[in-house]
């Protein structure tokens, strides 16, 4: 099948005419059809289309925006099925998991319509007699959206959703690896009545498309998720243009194991949270910070858990781990595997690739653990991004905190405990954007802010109700109806 940009209101090949290939990453010799690799050129014919999405779509009352991403949510409910079996088939984690994928994408469409009733401004007393003073919230212009392949739908609704309510026009960069769930997303747009030219869809990679639309001077917002790394890049562009940012980044979550912690309920935890998408979420728990007193029974558990994990296709029912999304990412947790080894860390399972029958058509990785993991190494210390565990043992609950708190990263925690006070101390000095107590480090819920401290972000965040901040301007009005000038600040006696 061959696929099109969406640009001006119509389905639309790169205009250089060049293709890359979407690969199912569970059997690489299933093409699921050719996408076009855009270039500076089709980001400027998207550009010259928003801005005439954005003049309709700006005097659009914010109620009627709603309605229509209301009607995207219906939409989506109606194909949830059908859209979790193309996302599996191009990104590769469980249908169980691209369902709760669509889902996060329907909750957030619900979460935008009713914000069109709402998007609230502050009506205040003036300090002069006669006069009103209020605030409200205004459309900014073109926002430049650039999404990662782990959560296909999830991420693109998570920016587009309050970008379009808020009344701005769009263009969406979707990863290479995961073209296709977001061109299923822009078609449910149109069908929900959205105007065509508020929509622009641009495929291709980062290093031209991507960096055509973070550059371009008549897109002053940008919203990003992706590696640390490509976030200090765009966000050295977007300083120099002065444009408003919001990055997502990288993540090096814990979960922590107390003493008193109830180990049956953790051993379910770190299963989800380390393996489920194959390790590759940015809330994937990538450290297991276990107490001294349960250390060696909880690894033991967990051992026996993880070497029974299925590897598979993920549109098969009994699969429990999908592959990872290319061949660069086998690669990489292969290098990691080298640098625990190199680092005297213990590989207790795992460590290599999956190459039994089935699986070798596929970027299988077997899941990993290893423990005798040290603080400040770089096994604890960077992202990987793949079904990669390390074990940290640690002798009381402040020594857990401080492991938790020494890496650059800050955006999930988890706590598994049973004490009420440890439970609120961590939740006072985790330094993360979201701490569980008692669950996994995954689990964020449309409605609540999500975003992480330190480099994982720069201080925005999406979802809930903050995103709204980030996508639309406040202004003041004062009226003074008082017939005669008054000075603020001096004609402000009681006469
Ligand atoms: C991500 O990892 O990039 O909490 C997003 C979660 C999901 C979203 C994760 N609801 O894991």
């Amino acid at each position: 099948m061959t696929f099109q940009n969406f640009i001006g209101g119509r389905w639309v090949d790169a205009c250089a005419g060049a293709t890359f290939e979407n690969i199912n990453p569970a059997d690489t010799s299933d093409v699921i059809g050719t996408f076009p690799r855009s270039t500076p050129d089709d980001v400027n014919r998207a550009v010259a289309s928003a801005k005439k999405g954005f003049d309709i779509w700006k005097r659009t009352p914010a109620p009627g925006r709603g309605d229509v991403l209301r009607r995207v949510g219906d939409l989506m409910s109606a194909r949830k099925d059908d859209i979790a079996s193309l996302m599996t088939r191009e990104m590769g984690k469980p249908l169980s998991e691209t369902k709760g994928d669509v889902q996060e994408g329907i909750d957030t469409a619900y979460y935008a319509a009713s914000e069109g009733r709402r998007l609230f401004g502050h009506t205040v007393p003036s300090e002069l007699r006669n006069k009103w003073a209020m605030s409200f919230r205004r459309p900014i212009g073109i926002a430049g959206l650039v999404t990662p392949f782990n959560f296909p739908m999830a991420i693109p609704t998570w920016k587009m959703f309050p970008a379009l309510l808020c009344g701005n026009a769009v263009i969406i960069k979707p990863a290479e690896d995961v073209p296709h769930t977001v061109t299923v997303l822009v078609e449910l747009l149109l069908d929900a009545g959205l105007p065509p030219e508020v929509i622009q869809l641009v495929h291709g990679h980062g290093e031209d498309a991507g960096a055509a639309l973070v550059q371009h001077p008549d897109v002053p917002i940008i919203s990003f998720t992706g590696s640390t790394e490509t976030g200090r890049i765009v966000g050295e562009i977007c300083g120099r243009m002065h444009k408003r940012l919001s990055l997502e980044m990288g993540g090096k979550n814990a979960m922590i194991v107390l003493n008193d912690a109830d180990l049956d309920l953790a051993l379910e935890g770190v299963l989800w949270g380390a393996f489920g998408t194959t390790g590759q979420r940015c809330t994937a728990t990538s450290r297991l910070i276990v107490q001294d007193g349960v250390h060696d029974s909880f690894v033991s558990m967990l051992e026996k858990r993880v070497r029974a994990l299925r590897l598979g296709d993920g549109r098969q029912a009994d699969t429990d781990v999908g592959p990872l999304i290319n061949r660069g990412a086998v690669e990489k947790v292969e290098r990691y595997v080298e640098v625990g080894r190199a680092e005297g860390a213990e590989l207790r399972c795992g460590g290599k690739r999956a190459t039994s029958a089935g699986l070798d058509r596929g970027h299988y990785f077997e899941p990993t653990i290893f423990t005798g993991v040290k603080a400040g190494s770089r096994l604890e210390q960077e992202e990987i991004f793949g079904p990669l565990l390390s074990v940290i043992r640690v002798r009381t609950p402040d020594e857990a905190f401080t492991v938790n708190n020494d890496v650059k990263y800050g955006l999930s925690s988890s706590l598994y405990t049973s004490d009420v006070s440890l439970a609120f101390r961590g939740l006072n000095e985790l330094d993360n954007g979201i701490t569980y107590i008692n669950a996994p480090t995954i689990g964020a819920e449309a409605h609540l802010p999500f975003g992480g401290v330190k480099q994982t972000g720069n201080g925005h965040r999406e979802g809930g109700w903050e995103v709204y901040e980030f996508y639309s301007e406040t202004k003041v009005g004062y009226v003074d109806f008082s017939g005669k000038l008054q000075r603020a600040q001096i004609d402000t006696g009681n006469a």
